[in-house]
């Protein structure tokens, strides 16, 4: 599992050196560009392995890979935009090419059945069938992007992130894992709340993970035996 990478291109690099993509699967949860400043290495670098290993490679959508068909964010602050016209050539052309391709290949939640739950930023009591994740309504989307987890209960407009998606508590991370059944969820969106090692909240069925070095601290991944996804275990990329 990667959290989010935000153009950390050497972190990315460190982590293909100790997987093995013939047997290890990757599930990437989104926020590939932005903030770093190698996002344009990191998305070409992310869509080619998932083109080479179609079965091992997942690619999750974060809130930073939300873009009109016409190839403006719908988030603030983005520099991709810039990156790209330093290192490709003309954004227009960059979207139409390769970023549209690119944002083809994200799917919004992955889930490993009966077991975990794996997303950008969270859920709230809207999330309540897998249904709704493999074809999402825009507000289902825009609250798997954006939410958070927060320590009180039920849900709220996620004010912290100018009103977009939702804060939800531990009773909602219940009621939803109870819905999707699965017994825990794996998210990114807040690499700087768990800049060490996994951070868990909600009677530890909420997993925020991170892989970005921009904000300091020491990335890693979280390694899954899916024979026994109980056994999480954090492994720096340092
Ligand atoms: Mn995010």
């Amino acid at each position: 599992m990667v959290g989010d990478l935000h153009g950390d291109y050497p972190t990315l690099l460190r982590l293909l050196k100790i997987c093995n993509l013939a047997k290890d699967c990757l599930i990437f949860l989104g926020d590939y560009a932005d903030r770093g400043s190698y996002g344009v290495e990191v998305i070409e670098t992310v869509s080619d392995l998932a083109i080479e290993y179609p079965m091992n490679v997942f690619l999750l959508k974060g809130n930073h890979e939300d873009y009109t068909h016409r190839g403006e964010p719908t988030f603030f602050p983005s520099n991709l935009r810039e990156e790209v016209e330093s290192k490709r050539g003309t954004w227009e052309k960059y979207f139409q090419k390769k970023y549209k391709l690119f944002l083809s290949q994200l799917v919004l939640a992955v889930v490993l059945k009966g077991k975990l739950l794996f997303v950008h930023g969270g859920v709230s009591s809207k999330v309540d069938s897998l249904e709704k994740l493999k074809d999402p309504s825009r507000e289902v989307e825009k609250i798997v992007l954006w939410s958070d987890p927060f320590d009180g209960l039920g849900e709220r407009l996620n004010y912290k992130r100018g009103g977009v998606g939702v804060e939800f508590g531990a009773d909602i991370t219940k009621l939803v894992c109870g819905q999707l059944g699965v017994f825990k969820i794996i998210r990114s969106h807040e690499p700087r709340k768990a800049p060490n090692g996994p951070v868990y909240s909600h009677e530890n069925k909420i997993v925020t993970i991170n892989s970005t070095s921009i904000y300091g601290g020491n990335p890693f991944v979280l390694r899954i035996n899916p024979i026994n996804p109980t056994n999480l275990e954090a492994v720096r990329l340092k």
